[in-house]
């Protein structure tokens, strides 16, 4: 038996970091060990370059080296987050492999070659995705426009890469539309409380 891992995606501005917190309240209220992680993980030193390269939007990189950073910075975690699971801890990630290959995608590199670098990482057994249909919503949050990326045409083609998960098995998209924190919340209990007992096969990986 070994805890299961679960991330939250979105586009920017969507929920997310709102949503691991609540959600990570309510794993310990129900007395359960959870640790959250956030990527990029801004601290470490690919984290830091990542960090720059998001905060300033004149800092050149190819896509390619940007894209494999965000990935090695997630392998900078990979052994903690298999030790996380297997002492029973759920791991909740805001952001993973999926917004690596989507921000990617969105700036024209293929689909397999964006997922291959992450391919051994562990995966997730719920992911969800906190999904806009009426992209106004988002964009006009406060905060958006901030960073790299915050620009409501991106958001578009990065929405439209998200969609490639749908067949995916950990897939689950919940519509945000009007939703409040609250309702946002109780879709996402619904689909992590069947899995917060443990889960019985070993840590899947892409
Ligand atoms: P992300 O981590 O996806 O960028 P945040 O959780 O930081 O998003 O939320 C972005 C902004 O939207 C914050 O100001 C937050 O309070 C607000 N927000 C989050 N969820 C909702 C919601 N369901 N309805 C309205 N505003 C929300
Ligand atoms: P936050 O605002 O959530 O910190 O997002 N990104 C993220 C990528 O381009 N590739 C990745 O692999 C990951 C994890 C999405 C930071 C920005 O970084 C983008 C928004
Ligand atoms: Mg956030």
């Amino acid at each position: 038996m070994r805890a299961p891992l679960i991330a939250i995606e979105g586009l920017d501005r969507s929920g997310k970091s709102t949503q691991t917190l609540k959600l990570v309240r309510r794993l310990q209220d129900s007395n359960r060990s959870v640790k959250l992680l956030k990527f990029p993980e801004r601290t470490t030193a690919i984290g830091k370059l990542i960090d720059q390269y998001l905060k300033d939007k004149k800092y050149k990189l190819s896509d390619e080296s940007v894209h494999l950073l965000f990935s090695a910075n997630r392998w900078e975690l990979q052994d903690k987050i298999i030790d996380l699971l297997t002492n029973q801890y759920i791991v909740v990630v805001d952001r993973y492999v999926y917004s690596g290959v989507a921000y990617s995608g969105a700036k024209g590199l293929k689909f397999q070659w964006c997922l291959n670098p992450d391919l051994g990482m562990p995966k997730p057994d719920v992911t969800i995705f906190l999904k806009f249909n009426d992209m106004l919503q988002v964009t006009t949050r406060s905060g958006f426009g901030e960073e790299r990326y915050e620009e409501s045409e991106f958001q578009k083609k990065v929405c439209a890469q998200f969609k490639k998960f749908e067949g995916f098995s950990e897939w689950h998209n919940i519509n945000v539309d009007n939703k409040s924190i609250e309702e946002v919340h109780d879709e996402i209990w619904n689909l992590v409380e069947p899995v917060i007992n443990g889960i019985n096969n070993d840590i899947q990986t892409f």
